[in-house]
C-alpha cells in the first residue's frame, strides 16, 4: 500500500475545516481561524480560495502551517493533514496535501506529481463515482457532497442528503484498501449528529466553522455531534 494510504488510516478525520478567504474576513484571518479550529480538535485543514493566485495560496499555506504549529506545538501538528484545493502546483512547492474536484486537475497527474507520501482527496458527487475512484485506486480520501445545498458553494452538485451518502460509503464498502470518506456540504451540528450512523470517516466544513464566534468551540462542538451521532446507531 502507498504511504499515502497508510497516512490517510492514521488521520483523525472527524472534523476536517475547510478555509474560505472572504468568509472570515480576510487572508489575514485565515491562520487564525485555522489553528482555532485545529484547537478544537480539527484533524485536516485545506486552504481553498477560488479567487487567489499561486503566489496568494502558498504564502496562506504557510501561514496556516505557521499559526497551527503557534497553536498546538509542532508534535500534534504534524498529526494535522494540511491540504491545497485544486494547486498541484502549490502541493508540490509547499509539500502539502492535495484536494480536487472531478473537473480539477487529472488525479492521474496529480498523483504522479504528488509521489506516493502525500494525500491525493477527490470530491464525489454519487455512489457511481464514488465506486469509479475506488477502481481507480489514486485517492486516498474522497470528500463526498453536497449533503445539502449550500450558499458557500452555490454550483455544487445535486445535494445527496444523509441517505444519498450512506450510499456513497456502502460504495466503499467492497474495497481492500478503501480511501477515507467525510462528507461536506450544508453541515451544521444537527446534520453531523445524523451523518453519525452513515459510517463516514469525518465531516468537513466551511461556514460552520469560519463564521462561528468561536471556531474552536464549533470545531469541538460539530465533532462531538458526529461521534455522539455514531454511538447512536
Ligand atoms: N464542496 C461541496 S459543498 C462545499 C464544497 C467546497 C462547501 C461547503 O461549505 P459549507 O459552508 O460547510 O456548507
Ligand atoms: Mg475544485
Amino acid at each position: 500500500m502507498r504511504g499515502a494510504l497508510e497516512l490517510a488510516r492514521r488521520t483523525d478525520w472527524t472534523v476536517y475545516h475547510v478555509t474560505d478567504t472572504a468568509l472570515s474576513g480576510g487572508p489575514d484571518r485565515v491562520p487564525a481561524i485555522a489553528a482555532a479550529a485545529v484547537r478544537g480538535g480539527a484533524g485536516a485543514i485545506q486552504v481553498r480560495d477560488k479567487r487567489a493566485g499561486e503566489i496568494e495560496i502558498a504564502r496562506l499555506v504557510r501561514a496556516c502551517r505557521a499559526a497551527i504549529a503557534d497553536a498546538v506545538g509542532t508534535e500534534a501538528a504534524g498529526r494535522v493533514r494540511l491540504f491545497v484545493n485544486d494547486r498541484v502546483d502549490v502541493a508540490v512547492g509547499e509539500g502539502c496535501h492535495l484536494h480536487i474536484g472531478q473537473d480539477d486537475a487529472d488525479p492521474v497527474e496529480a498523483r504522479r506529481a504528488l509521489g506516493d507520501d502525500l494525500l491525493l482527496g477527490l470530491s464525489v458527487s454519487t455512489p457511481a463515482q464514488a465506486a469509479a475512484a475506488v477502481t481507480a485506486g489514486l485517492a486516498d480520501v474522497l470528500g463526498i457532497g453536497p449533503v445539502r445545498a449550500t450558499d458557500t458553494k452555490p454550483d455544487a452538485a445535486a445535494p445527496l442528503s444523509v441517505a444519498g451518502v450512506a450510499a456513497c460509503v456502502r460504495a466503499l464498502e467492497a474495497a481492500a484498501a478503501r480511501p477515507a470518506a467525510v462528507a461536506i456540504g450544508g453541515i451544521d451540528v444537527e446534520l453531523a449528529h445524523a451523518l453519525g450512523p452513515t459510517g463516514i470517516d469525518g465531516i468537513c466544513v466551511v461556514s460552520a466553522i469560519a463564521v462561528a464566534p468561536s471556531p474552536a468551540d464549533a470545531a469541538r462542538t460539530l465533532g462531538e455531534a458526529l461521534r455522539s451521532g455514531r454511538d447512536s446507531r
